[in-house]
């Protein structure tokens, strides 16, 4: 092998955009998963809130459109990225404030954090949010938010946008309103879909659940019978999956939702998979592992678990985790793997 020669051959390929694949190969197939994802921790009463109540001072939601702090993955900067698929920002909407009507074809989840009452409308029906409630918006539905209560109100927001900006995909639209006609009451999607019904003749017009707002009223008594009738799984507690009723799957074809409840002291044995994963504390306090790092959590802080790396929960009270990644797409590709620590086995 002539290095010199080696090397002023590349250089006269790159100028033809060509490039050898035998000095990349085993980089860009990886033995196991390598990614630049880091696990990070974002403390809500130290960091995420302080910031968000700040920027409210400083623009409004219509100014901003959306008046949002994104949680960058300090793996991933400048790419507006939490994870390599998926987007995670912390949104902010002030009493009297509209985030104006817009759609796009990234699919959106807010998980809410804080505040009562305020409405996100989808598709010409409000839906009042509360905290621990998961509402979602399918891809290229118009959207718009509103707060008509006298308390901030604030929500995670869960988009695919890193996925839809690799497949190239991305379309978006300003609304003529800054909200859009409401031609629907409030419920009228939850009685229509929320109810173990479906609508005589009901056929699918697009991806993805047609329930708007996946409550809190509904999913806490869930989770509080499971615990009250089930041992816990060794791995993930009491975990349930956020369904689209029609199907049976995911509630977004690009965002696999789960909640899971882990009893007071309850500490989670190690798994790991290929989707990496945005964790958010519905309720109580505790630690996680994840790789290298312990992070000591509270209420409405945000974690991210990267692919393949191991992580652990355990639980200093009774508490939830609310959980979104990309499973239902790497299964459907057949992509997603798991690995379950065995208490047996060295490495636990
Ligand atoms: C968006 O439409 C919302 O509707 C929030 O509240 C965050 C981030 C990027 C692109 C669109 C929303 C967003 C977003």
């Amino acid at each position: 092998m002539d290095k010199a020669a080696l090397g002023a051959f590349y250089d006269r390929i790159a100028k033809q955009d060509m490039a050898p694949l035998w000095e990349s190969l085993h980089v860009l197939v990886s033995q196991e998963p390598a990614t630049p994802v880091a696990p990070v921790h974002w403390s809500y009463s130290e960091a995420i809130r302080p910031a968000l109540m700040e920027s409210g001072n400083l623009i409004t939601a219509e100014e901003a459109e959306r008046r949002v702090l994104i949680l960058e993955n300090p793996g991933l900067k400048g790419q507006g990225a939490a994870t390599n698929s998926l987007y995670a920002g912390m949104q902010l909407l002030l009493p009297g404030e509209v985030a104006p009507c817009h759609r796009h074809t990234q699919t959106a989840l807010r998980f809410v954090i804080e505040g009562e009452g305020a409405y996100t409308s989808v598709d010409g029906e409000r839906t009042p949010m509360s905290p621990g409630d998961m509402v979602i918006t399918p891809q290229w539905t118009w959207h718009d938010h509103g707060n008509e209560t006298d308390r901030p109100m604030v929500w995670l927001d869960g988009l695919d946008i890193p996925m839809v900006r690799f497949f190239g995909s991305s379309f978006a639209q300003g609304g003529n309103t800054a909200q859009q006609p409401i031609s629907r009451p409030v419920g009228d999607s939850r009685a229509r879909f929320a109810s173990n019904l479906l609508p005589h003749g009901w056929e699918r017009s697009r991806a993805g659940s047609p329930i708007f707002n996946y409550r809190y009223a509904d999913t806490r008594p869930a989770l509080a019978t499971l615990a009250r009738n089930d041992t816990p799984d060794p791995h993930f507690g009491h975990r349930m999956r956020y369904i689209d009723p029609t199907t049976g799957g995911d509630a977004m074809p690009t965002m696999a939702a789960a909640i899971q409840l882990l009893p007071q002291g309850f500490e989670t044995r190690p798994t790991r998979s290929t989707d990496a994963t945005i964790f958010v504390v519905v309720e109580g306090e505790g630690e996680s592992r994840i790789g290298d790092e312990t992070f000591a959590w509270q209420p409405h802080d945000v974690f991210v678990a990267p692919s393949w790396a191991w992580r652990s929960h355990s639980a200093k009270s009774e508490a939830v985790l609310f959980s979104f990644s990309d499973a239902g797409v790497q299964r459907h590709c057949g992509l997603w793997r798991q690995e379950l620590a065995n208490p047996d086995k060295e490495n636990v």
